[in-house]
């Protein structure tokens, strides 16, 4: 093992749950499996410097988000260090010094978290491989390494590590799968779903008034509990069909089930909350109402907050741009939508 600083940077998107992980087993272990699409443009940059520690055992991490130091995420990622130390020793023996930005803004109904932790995890595989002198070990094992340390810091990253469309969780009847870090689904997606649309209507950028955490906190003792797990189960093996059938349909009929099921067991939770706005349900009944209309396969889903993703293909493109811009920006805050849609994935880059 070598002592030697040195940097290493990655770039690695957000991602968007079709079928939504809400609730937890174990330690940071998923309930149920879930399925997401992988954003393209909704990234984080992180560049993480390394050099030997004063003092391993109070090591030292600094984080600078958007050029300013940020005390709470410093502490953060030192906590998640700290996790970490089981499985990757040497972390103790260097400080830390972490340039983050976000290409997308700061509560806008896209998961930071997972943007963030999924460039960090990336981060920590590559200085793994540095400083224990390994080159060239296999690209799937460090991929599957790195979902797994981003699960850890928080899960939904774990479906970030890879790009299209990627399971988390153990699914009985698809090989290969794990809950300890996710799995892309490389194979079987028809082409109408190549490049799928998530534009993102932001009705409130406030805090959340109850955070993601707690929310899988609140599952454990949920009445509902067993049942959504099962409809979780069920919906991705329809889901896994859906997409290799190009059954918009269906693909409509799940993923909206899947966003109101998420926002029942919030509502449904003790204490019950409710993180949709009724700006949230007049985008939801207009959607609606267009795709009843137009034929257009247009649909929504929602994330822990009252920010719809409105979903499409890629051919729908300038005809669902239209309809957002005439009839939906009125219930948006300052007008803010960000079109984003599936992209490949995290890349290694270099700090500039
Ligand atoms: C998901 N969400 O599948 C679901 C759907 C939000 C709604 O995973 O505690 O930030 O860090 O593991 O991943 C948000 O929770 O929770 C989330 P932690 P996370 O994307």
């Amino acid at each position: 093992m070598e002592l030697k600083s040195g940097e290493v940077s990655w770039q690695s998107p957000s991602n968007i749950a079709l079928i939504k992980y809400w609730g937890k087993k174990g330690f940071q272990l998923p309930a149920n499996p879930s399925l997401s699409f992988t954003l393209s443009k909704s990234v984080t940059r992180t560049s993480m410097a390394y050099a030997p520690a004063s003092d391993p055992e109070h090591f030292k991490v600094e984080l600078m988000l958007n050029g300013k130091i940020n005390q709470q995420f410093s502490d953060k990622v030192k906590a998640y260090f700290d996790i970490l130390l089981e499985q990757i020793p040497f972390l103790k023996f260097f400080d830390y010094e972490i340039y983050t930005v976000n290409t997308f803004p700061h509560s806008a109904g896209i998961a930071s978290s997972a943007s963030a932790m999924s460039a960090l995890a990336l981060c920590l595989c590559d200085m793994e491989q540095i400083i224990s002198n390994v080159s060239n070990s296999k690209k799937t094992k460090f991929y599957e390494k790195a979902s797994h340390y981003a699960r850890i810091g928080s899960g939904s990253a774990a479906r970030s590590i890879y790009g299209g469309v990627v399971s988390w969780g153990k699914i009985k009847t698809l090989p290969g799968t794990s809950d300890l870090y996710a799995t892309p689904i490389e194979e079987n997606i028809h082409p109408v779903f190549e490049n799928y649309n998530d534009s993102i209507l932001i009705v409130n950028r406030g805090e959340k008034k109850v955070s993601s955490r707690h929310g899988h906190q609140l599952m454990t003792n949920h009445p509902f509990a067993s049942a959504r797990y099962k409809q979780a189960v069920s919906n991705l093996e329809k889901l896994l069909e859906v997409l290799s059938a190009g059954d918009l349909e269906t693909f409509i009929s799940i993923t909206e089930q899947e966003a109101f099921t998420l926002h029942g067991m919030m509502m449904s939770s003790m204490p019950g909350y409710i993180l949709m706005e009724p700006n949230t349900l007049n985008i939801i009944n207009a959607i609606r109402s267009y795709r009843a209309e137009s034929g257009v396969p247009v649909s929504f889903t929602l994330d822990a907050g009252p920010n719809v993703h409105v979903l499409y293909p890629q051919q729908y493109f300038q005809q669902v741009q239209e309809f957002i811009n005439q009839e939906l920006l009125k219930w948006c805050v300052s007008g803010t939508t960000i079109n984003d849609c599936m992209g490949t994935g995290p890349e290694r880059i270099s700090r500039k």
